[in-house]
């Protein structure tokens, strides 16, 4: 079965190449077998209890910009780590989530916060991520270090709560291992759907330089797009097979 990939991205989320994932993380303690130990899905108020593991998991980001064509057309975007979605955050239920988030947005610069949908935050709310709300921005060239305990169980998201930013690229998944009601055998990952059309994110607002050209013309990126269908001496558009 052949699988070509346009999307010039780093992300293999979606694809038959995305990794399946395990029940549950088992590089920690396992008492009674599972992470969380006793608790169970059915008696047990996730919203209020949750184990504490002790476990810390600790992943660095880099937002940066970049070209990709997530929808076959090139498309100037912001990457978490290269990729659109960015990287998986993989935890079990109880554990502590590190993220170092460093801002490598140039040309121009801006701001960036992380926003983490659908945890509680119940004694760390300054890392909710909600610029002007629960921190000020992480300034360019800057790190912020988000700490925050994995309370809730399941699927959910990350992504960028300053300006459009989530709608330029700055999105990824989040699985929380946790007790299960119904039993499964493969796990495939997450696979995130959007329902956006894309445009190109710097284009908003003014007429930008392709760097994927190496001419560098000023193109309006608004009315101008240049569909990924073959790579070329100055642009890796990765075509890949498996
Ligand atoms: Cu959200």
């Amino acid at each position: 079965m052949g699988v070509t990939d346009w999307t010039c991205s780093a992300s293999q989320l979606g694809t038959l190449s995305a990794p399946r994932l395990p029940h549950f993380l088992t590089d920690n303690p396992l008492p009674h077998g599972y992470p969380w130990g006793k608790l169970t899905d059915t008696g047990t108020n996730p919203y209020s209890d949750y184990p504490e593991t002790g476990v810390v998991r600790h992943y660095n980001f880099t937002i940066s910009r970049g070209f990709i064509a997530p929808d076959g057309y090139l498309r100037d975007v912001l990457l978490v780590n290269g990729a659109y979605p960015g990287p998986l955050i993989e935890a079990n239920w109880g554990d502590t989530i590190v993220v170092n988030v460093h801002n490598n947005i140039t040309g121009p610069e801006e701001g960036t916060a992380i926003h983490w949908h659908g945890f509680l935050q119940h004694d760390t709310p300054w890392e909710d991520g909600a610029p002007g709300i629960s921190q000020c921005p992480v300034t360019p060239e800057k790190s912020y270090s988000y700490e925050f305990t994995a309370s809730l169980y399941g699927s959910s998201w990350y992504h960028a709560h300053y300006s459009a930013q989530y709608t330029g690229g700055v999105v990824g998944p989040i699985v929380v291992h946790g007790p299960t009601q119904e039993k499964y055998d493969i796990d495939l990952g997450p696979i995130m759907l959007s329902g956006k059309s894309w445009t190109p994110f710097q284009g908003r607002r003014q007429p930008t330089t392709d760097p994927s050209t190496q001419t560098g013309t000023t193109r309006s990126t608004s009315t101008s797009s240049r569909r990924c269908l073959r790579p070329t001496a100055t642009r890796a558009c990765s075509r890949t097979t498996t």
